[in-house]
């Protein structure tokens, strides 16, 4: 069937038009006379947007993984899967513009929420909207390690959560050992006020859910009423490092991970041809070599040759328990749902902030690697460990994709994206419309009938850069959804830009620009920029005159 929109673009657009004068009206009339009718307008959505931290594009079960994720496989069965959503390859980045909506801009020491831009948050709650965070928020800090910006000085009404990159998930007062950051706790706040003792059984994922649930209780009655749906942004640490898990979690996947690195990233690979997430024309990509002096370069071990397979075998037996301890997590957030009775009424959506981390101690130091031995005389995964998966495993969280976390290629930058809303998404739907993080901001503004204000404080602010995706959720089957724009990415050096199938990317080591054509070639095997020279340069023009517009430095390794 030929969508809607294609057929009637002008019918769409005034549709739509006296959609948002209708719900204006609907607000204003709620705003000046109280809850009008019973029952949530299925048009304004409760929103829960959960982000899982340095998770692989093929961990979970519904994208081809092995590790245990019963919970989030449930919802992609009940709602869609993206192919081709993307994210910005890091944590800080990805946060920055999934929030505000616009991609980063450079300065004042690389800062990347301004005044000129909007969070979410901040322009859900012109339309009504109840509003928290839970979680990870790594916005930059100080010089004391508080961020510039609390989420509560931002549009949100709650917050609970680690201000920065990562803690201790046992015992966030713990201090980093010197091989890592070497430095006190990072701030852990609630609200305003900064948390420095922790219960005997915390667990950070599970604290995390926990408050997740408090606000869904406390939100849902206005929630109900349609006159005040809720913004949830559920943001797990989870399975970012260090690697910390409940032994009972651990237990279940003893032995999940003997095979090794390039047996268990070939089975991922099959399955995801097999659930049709991947084309089946994609090959398995191979490890790519050392290329240069870059913290995340590294050139793989063998399995064969791995000089501690306990050890080695432990990392990825924990990191499976936290991404699974998270799915738990998850299925509890669902539950609460249910017990509020909004289920029906809340657009859930699950993704990562970049792909999986190759980090490791002492990559060019051996005092590092002395230190980190000594502080990791245990197994990983109890408070007074602190250990890293490797590049190995790495490697395998992104299957079937190359590099890491940081790179442009696939792995650093493609997540798995679910999408869950009973009644509007279809069940069981696989999208391969091109998404970005970007994208929230016009999607949830469009879904809440926000106004996008053009001041924040008096100051003019940034319009946002992405395309609302409500369209590819509803399922105006757009295959090509997305192809005609430009996408954009750029840290550490890092490069690269996509429209429609064809991806450049440029590495930081190789420092060369490659030309991969992804409708045949998704795992980028087979460079091709000799036989497209004038796409290419198209192509590097757009990413240069991009470059130029959000301020990214063109030299150096800058984030
Ligand atoms: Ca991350």
């Amino acid at each position: 069937m030929i969508p809607l929109k294609k057929l009637f673009p002008l019918t769409r657009l005034l549709c739509l038009f006296f959609f948002q004068v209708a719900l204006c009206a609907f607000v204003s009339a709620a705003d000046s006379e109280g809850p009008k009718k019973k029952g949530a307008d299925p048009l304004r959505p409760n929103i829960i947007l959960i982000l899982a931290d340095d998770l692989g594009f093929s961990d979970l079960g519904c994208y081809g993984g092995e590790i245990d994720t019963p919970n989030l496989d449930r919802l992609a069965a009940g709602g869609m899967r993206s192919t081709q959503f993307y994210n910005c390859g890091v944590c800080r980045t990805t946060r920055a513009t999934l929030l505000t909506g616009v991609h980063p801009r450079r300065r004042n020491r690389g800062r990347l929420l301004h005044p000129e831009m909007l969070t979410i948050a901040e322009v859900l709650k012109t339309a009504g909207y109840q509003t928290s965070l839970t979680g990870k928020w790594h916005f930059p800090q100080n010089d004391i390690g508080f961020p510039v910006y609390r989420p509560t000085d931002r549009g949100f009404d709650e917050y609970f959560g680690i201000a920065n990159g990562c803690c201790n998930y046992f015992d966030p007062a713990k201090a980093f050992p010197d091989f890592d950051k070497g430095v006190p706790p990072l701030p852990f706040l609630q609200n305003e006020n900064q948390l420095t003792e922790f219960p005997d059984d915390f667990y950070a994922t599970n604290a995390f859910t926990d408050h997740a649930i408090e606000q869904i209780d406390a939100f849902s009655a206005g929630a109900k009423t349609g006159e005040a749906p809720f913004f949830i942004h559920l943001s797990y640490t989870a399975p970012h490092y260090p690697l910390h898990a409940k032994p009972e979690d651990i237990a279940k996947y003893k032995g999940r991970y003997d095979a090794g690195y390039a047996a268990i990233r070939k089975a991922r690979h099959k399955r995801l041809i097999d659930l049709g997430i991947l084309d089946a024309a994609a090959k398995l990509s191979e490890a790519d070599p050392q290329l240069g002096d870059f913290r995340y370069d590294y050139a793989m071990t063998a399995w064969e040759d791995v000089e501690n397979p306990d050890r080695e075998k432990r990392r990825m037996e924990v990191y499976a328990a936290m991404v699974d301890s998270m799915d738990q997590g998850i299925g509890k957030v669902m539950a609460a749902l249910e017990r509020n009775e909004v289920a029906d009424n809340t657009l859930v959506i699950f993704l990562s902030d970049n792909g999986g981390c190759a980090s490791h101690v002492g990559y060019s130091d051996e005092e590092q690697r002395r230190e980190h031995a000594e502080y990791n005389q245990d197994l990983p995964g109890s408070v007074d460990t602190f250990d890293y998966v490797g590049p190995g495993w790495g490697w395998v969280q992104n299957s079937p994709f190359r590099r890491y976390k940081v790179w442009t290629y696939e792995a650093g930058i493609a997540t798995p994206m679910i999408a869950h809303w009973p009644g509007q998404i279809d069940s069981g739907e696989i999208t391969s419309a091109i998404g970005h993080v970007v994208d929230f901001m016009p999607t949830f503004a469009e879904l809440s009938g926000a106004e996008y204000p053009g001041q924040r404080n008096g100051v003019d602010v940034l319009k946002p850069e992405g395309e609302s995706f409500v369209s590819v959720l509803k399922g105006e089957d757009l295959p090509e959804a997305g192809y005609s724009r430009y996408h954009f990415w750029a840290l550490y050096g890092n490069r690269a830009v996509r429209q429609g199938k064809w991806k450049m990317v440029w590495g930081t080591t190789a420092r060369k620009w490659e030309l991969y054509n992804l409708k045949v070639d998704r795992t980028e095997t087979m460079d091709v920029i000799q036989k497209h020279p004038n796409q290419a340069r198209r192509m590097e023009q757009a990413w240069l005159r991009w470059a130029k517009e959000t301020g990214y430095p063109l030299k150096g390794n800058g984030l």
